[in-house]
């Protein structure tokens, strides 16, 4: 593998493990907000992003590549209602998909096949995760507008 694939490999296992910290970040202001709901879904994301993380660190290692694992910054996203936590979740995988696509086109340019597979499950996932973050942006905005805006999202999506 070449050294700049492995490096920006390396750089995303610390971005997935930020992902984590953030989210855990978002799981306790709903919590500490008594909504345990959203927290318990916020909580889930950030095991998921560290299985993110594993995942990488073990493909590396499989591919005889060293793991250097950057410094995590402390999450500070700014909320002051439900619409800024759920708005900071989506920004922020926003984030992570340019970050992935950018090493998957590193990958291509490097003739790094091996790696262009690998990332195909992540190109995937960050799909996933765009459009639930999408949705519950949509409903939280509408449910702001009206207490009736769930409701009729909900009915809408199932064509009723
Ligand atoms: Fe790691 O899945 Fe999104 O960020």
């Amino acid at each position: 593998m070449k050294e700049t694939i492995s490096a920006l490999l390396g750089e995303q296992v610390t971005k997935e493990f930020y992902s984590a910290y953030l989210y855990l970040a978002i799981a306790n202001w709903f919590e500490e907000n008594d909504l345990g709901g959203f927290g318990g879904w916020y909580l889930k994301q950030a095991e998921e992003e560290q299985e993110h993380a594993m995942k990488i660190v073990e493909y590396l290692h499989d591919n005889g590549q060293s793991v250097q694992l950057g410094a995590l910054e402390a999450p500070r996203p700014e909320i002051g209602c439900v619409r800024d936590a759920v708005a900071a979740a989506l920004a922020h995988e926003k984030y992570i998909t340019a970050s992935i696509e950018n090493i998957y086109a590193a990958a291509v340019a490097e003739n790094d096949y091996r790696t262009q597979v690998f990332l195909q499950w992540f190109i995937t996932e960050q799909g996933e995760e765009e459009k639930n973050a999408e949705e519950m942006l949509t409903k939280v905005t509408r449910y702001g507008e009206h207490p009736m805006g769930i409701y009729n999202l909900d009915k809408e999506a199932a064509g009723r």
